[in-house]
């Protein structure tokens, strides 16, 4: 199928920092090394379907703005139209990878008999496009949130069908996500958590959700993906409660489940702004215990408190997300997907490749940044200073001892610690240098 939704606009390239072409990169510069590595393989970006392509502008008062040829999205020709308009766009931006959720790509059906067929037939059809493009896919992940089914949660929900419901379709997810070819398999519980504890039990919920990702994780075993699987933590939206509520919950549920060697973590700037931590704080939380896979990059209004899911402009925050991904050894299977969406009255086309040239280009320039500041050292030089404490034997052998011999020596040295500054405003001034 032929289609000229991106009529008149061309492929975008880097014309530099020079640039006054609102259609081209200005800082992204896939071959462009920093660090060694092309800045295309530190970055991965992805484009998400679902923001870019499935939703239709509604907001909580008032419904579709976008019209597109691929509307209404409840018929197998019009889900083909899409793809050709998205692959249309991973060209145009060039970007190495997408992420899918089962309901953005196919159109929705009642039956999980006819979800799967729907799910199969277009995923034959994204293969043969994906052979004929450079564009992989970054992960695949289920919806199982905005069909009435889920109101009450997925593999959370009271209902033991609902459970059953679940496993089929994340089981038909990971079979697409393996087919073609996807680099990590994500799970965000949208409906994973409560409003009322007045109608919930939690511990019983929580020990089905470890249950079904100890499920996911075997079955990812016997089909041989070689992907990571990642959930993704949100503290609330659309659960009062979310289980999986920041880094920190997530990390804690994957241990008491027995599935922190298996199971890493996609984060997200909005969610970790929702729940009251910086991006940097859970990609270092994560990144601390191992667990680091992914990124989903976007912004949050900070004054509205709900998840607004814009194209990230910052490149402060921008550059310190980066700063603690490189410290972690940058992406393995991970990559940035944008998952943002255009504001409801950017209706044209060309502002869906604005939105995606801008973020890309706030994420190279975040990222030279955070290169640089790794590069000079300042910032590692300063942590060594204020940790040389720790290097002497006796602190050390502390480590290794009681506090009964503690205290011995605290009165036989008589210790008493002098305070020292923690150069907070010197630090700011130093990463105010590169950004
Ligand atoms: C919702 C969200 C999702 C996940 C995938 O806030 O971030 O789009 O990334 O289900
Ligand atoms: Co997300």
């Amino acid at each position: 199928m032929s289609t000229g939704f991106f009529e008149g606009i061309e492929k975008v390239s880097f014309e530099g920092e020079g640039s006054t072409n609102p259609l081209a990169f200005r800082h992204y510069n896939p071959d462009e090394l920093v660090m060694g590595k092309r800045m295309e393989d530190h970055l991965r970006f992805a484009v998400a379907y679902w923001h870019s392509f499935a939703w239709e502008g509604g907001d909580p008062f008032g419904g579709q703005t976008f019209v597109r040829p691929w509307h209404p999205q409840d018929d197998m020709g019009r889900a083909k139209l899409k793809a050709d308009v998205a692959f249309k766009m991973f060209d145009l931006l060039n970007v190495p990878f997408f992420c899918w959720h089962d309901a953005d790509i196919r159109p929705e059906q009642g039956y999980f008999a006819d979800n799967l067929a729907t799910l199969e037939e277009i995923t034959d059809y994204i293969g043969e496009k994906m052979q004929a493009s450079r564009t992989g896919l970054l992960w695949g992940t289920a919806n199982m949130f905005s069909d009435r089914r889920w109101m009450s949660g997925a593999a959370t929900n009271p209902d033991p069908d609902v459970f059953a419901f679940a496993a089929a379709t994340v089981k038909s997810c990971m079979d697409a996500t393996h087919k073609l070819g996807g680099q990590n398999y994500v799970l965000w519980g949208g409906r994973e958590g409560y409003e009322t504890l007045l109608n919930t039990d939690l511990g019983q919920e929580l020990d089905h959700m470890g249950r079904f990702l100890n499920m996911v994780v075997e079955y990812k075993h016997k089909i041989g993906f070689k992907g990571a699987i990642l959930v993704e933590p949100k503290p609330q939206e659309p659960s009062k409660h979310q289980y999986d509520y920041d880094a920190a919950t997530c990390i804690g549920f994957l241990r008491k489940y027995g599935l922190e060697d298996e199971v890493k973590l996609n984060l997200e700037q909005g969610h970790a702004i929702l729940a009251g931590h910086s991006f940097e704080h859970e990609i270092a939380v994560a990144a601390s215990e191992g667990m680091l896979g992914s990124i989903d990059m976007n912004r949050n209004d900070y004054q509205s408190g709900w998840d607004t899911d814009q194209f990230p402009n910052n490149t402060p925050e921008v550059a310190l997300a980066y700063y603690h991904i490189l410290k972690a050894g940058g992406f393995d299977t991970g990559g940035t997907n944008f998952d943002a969406k255009l504001r409801r009255q950017s209706l044209d086309p060309q502002d869906l490749i604005a939105a995606h040239v801008g973020g890309m280009d706030i994420c190279a320039r975040g990222l030279k940044a955070a290169a640089a500041m790794v590069e000079d050292g300042g910032l590692e030089q300063a942590l060594t200073e204020r940790y040389a404490g720790w290097s002497a034997p006796a602190a050390q052998a502390m480590l290794g001892s009681d506090l009964g011999s503690i205290t011995d020596r605290v009165l036989a040295e008589a210790i008493n610690p002098e305070p020292r500054s923690g150069r907070q405003e010197m630090l700011e001034n130093y990463v105010n240098r590169f950004v």
